[in-house]
């Protein structure tokens, strides 16, 4: 896959909100700086399109990009930011919730996990909920560049049996490492079958 084209098309506060693209759609989670934004950038070469900080941003708003005219990310906001009223949080679970149950074109989740890090109590709250509602999904383990190389096999393995997901390495820094996540979106790419319009 040679990704000559990556656009950010539009924020949306909820599904309904949300336009339809007849595009396989993968939809990105994780705790708040997991680099979820950087994968976004890494992938479709372009370290500016979608915003990376560490600082966690405030707005719960699915931002989607289309890459390559062939499929859609849609970047979630991160779970673990504490930093608003419960009263929001509440809502946004109920957007969330209702984006990844009935979102037409949402083929697979990607969730994202840190190399360096335990599995975090929301970590595992999140693949609970995945697994209940029995989604497809990969886990990106991110960060992989910060591991040493002869931990990456074990560290990989720990988190897939842990979740119960294909794990794959994913580094923003050394993009050498994302050639097995970048095979497996392909193959999830290739199931999708277009809703005939018309
Ligand atoms: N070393 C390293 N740092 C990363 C990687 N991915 C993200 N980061 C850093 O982690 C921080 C959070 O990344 P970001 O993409 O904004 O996370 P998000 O909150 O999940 O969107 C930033 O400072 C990134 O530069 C990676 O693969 N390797
Ligand atoms: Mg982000």
């Amino acid at each position: 896959m040679k990704i000559t084209k990556a656009k950010y098309i539009i924020s949306a506060p909820s599904l309904k909100a949300s336009p339809v693209f007849n595009l396989p759609e993968f939809a990105l989670i994780g705790r708040s700086n997991v680099g979820k934004s950087s994968l976004i950038n890494a992938i479709a070469n372009n370290s500016k399109l979608a915003k990376t900080s560490n600082v966690p941003g405030k707005t719960r708003l699915i931002n989607y990009f289309n890459i390559n005219d062939s499929f859609i990310f849609a970047d979630l906001p991160g779970y673990g930011y504490a930093k608003v009223s419960a009263q929001i949080q509440n809502e946004w679970q109920k957007n969330l919730e209702n984006y990844l149950l009935q979102r037409r074109d949402l083929i697979c989740l990607i969730h994202l996990v840190d190399a360096r890090l335990p599995l975090q109590k929301n970590d595992l709250q999140m693949n609970e909920w995945i697994k209940a509602n029995n989604k497809n999904c990969i886990v990106a383990v991110t960060k992989a560049d910060k591991i040493s190389t002869s931990k990456t096999e074990k560290t990989i393995n720990d988190f897939s049996l842990s979740l119960g997901f294909k794990a794959y390495p994913f580094s923003a820094v050394n993009k050498q490492l994302n050639a097995p996540f970048i095979k497996a979106l392909e193959e999830e790419i290739s199931k999708f079958t277009p809703e005939i319009i018309g």
